[in-house]
């Protein structure tokens, strides 16, 4: 009920809409009404009620549910159903929860506050203050050989550099799945699947922004290597725009790869904003840590490394971490 008034409310654009008319038009009393505004009011929602005119929605709060991003997308599929959450321990372990119960290809699970977020191998992804990171999952069941999940990583990772194009931010990736601005992490990606030898039962694909955080509420130990959008552009972004423009752009290129297996347009985004390309890497796994220097892509964005020893290598993204010789990016 509550999301049918405030479907009304912005029909109705810039004018007042009566509480009369808003309650014969859902068939609940004038009361009722008056409830939900109250809490469509608390959500954030600026609403103006003035006696004998009824109602008139004047700002409409920067958060990430359905109502919100919605109207945005431009998809078939890609986040159609949308699962939000104030806060929650991790968007990806409930997006698992929820594609094991049969959550539609698409759904996505997202939420303004994350307490337990991952990262990949083990890693955390921080808790950043409400309302202010972007933490979600995107669920998908491709027809795929699980060797192929990579692949979907790199398909997020060209959609987050072309939604940072779009605003005018040109951003990089440190392959396989951070996006980096001025030398700092700005972005992670993890792509997680529950399959057999040759099924894929289905692929969670999590998205962490740092959106709209201030220098001082990363936590101290990532500072040095976090950045978010605020930090460098000094300006607060729209983050359910910048939800909808990165699902856009997912959908056009998942659906090119789902359908005839083409990755080429989001490879050759992956290429042009590699950060690796052309630079000496250390290359770690659980075993060992050798040094190459980064060649380039190959079509299945694989990365190709021309080792100490000369053999030229391709990585498979899998249990392997990359960093410069110096640092976390060079
Ligand atoms: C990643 O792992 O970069 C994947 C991060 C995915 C996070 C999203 S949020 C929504 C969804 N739900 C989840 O639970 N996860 C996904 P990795 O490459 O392993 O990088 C992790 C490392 O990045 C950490 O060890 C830190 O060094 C660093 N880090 C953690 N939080 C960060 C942040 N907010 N900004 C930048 N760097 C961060």
């Amino acid at each position: 009920m509550k999301d049918k008034i405030l479907h009304l409310l912005k029909k109705n654009g810039d004018g007042f809409i009566s509480g009369q008319f808003i309650s014969e038009k859902l068939g609940v009393t004038r009361a009722a009404v008056w409830k939900y505004i109250n809490i469509l009011k608390s959500e954030g929602y600026l609403i103006e009620s003035v006696s004998r005119k009824g109602y008139k929605l004047k700002v409409c709060p920067d958060i990430l549910n359905k109502e919100e991003i919605d109207p945005k997308l431009n998809t078939g599929f890609i986040g159609r159903n949308i699962v939000y959450f104030d806060s929650i321990d991790s968007t990806n372990t409930k997006a698992k929860e929820l594609a094991l119960n049969g959550a539609s290809d698409g759904t996505l699970v997202i939420s303004e506050e994350q307490t337990m977020g991952r990262g990949r191998l083990g890693r955390t992804w921080t808790c950043l203050p409400k309302y202010k990171g972007i933490f979600m999952s995107v669920i998908l069941r491709p027809e795929l050989e699980p060797a192929e999940v990579p692949k979907i990583t790199q398909i997020g990772a060209a959609a987050l550099v072309l939604a940072f194009k779009s605003l005018k931010i040109d951003t990089y990736i440190k392959w396989p799945n951070d996006i980096i601005l001025n030398n700092k992490k700005l972005c992670g990606v993890l792509t997680e699947m529950s399959g057999e030898l040759n099924k894929i039962n289905y692929v969670v694909m999590g998205i962490g922004i740092n959106a709209n955080i201030s220098y001082y509420e990363f936590p101290e130990e990532i500072r040095s290597k976090a950045t978010s959008l605020l930090i460098e552009t000094n300006k607060e972004i729209v983050r359910k725009d910048l939800v909808a423009c990165v699902l856009n752009n997912f959908e056009k290129m998942y659906s090119k790869f789902i359908l005839n297996g083409d990755i080429s347009e989001a490879l050759d985004v992956c290429m042009k904003s590699s950060i690796l390309i052309g630079k000496k890497v250390r290359i770690i796994n659980a075993k060992h840590e050798r040094i190459g220097e980064v060649l380039g892509l190959d079509k299945g964005g694989e990365l190709i490394v021309k080792m100490e020893d000369g053999n030229v290598e391709k990585i498979v993204s899998g249990e392997i971490s990359i960093r410069g010789l110096n640092g976390y990016v060079s």
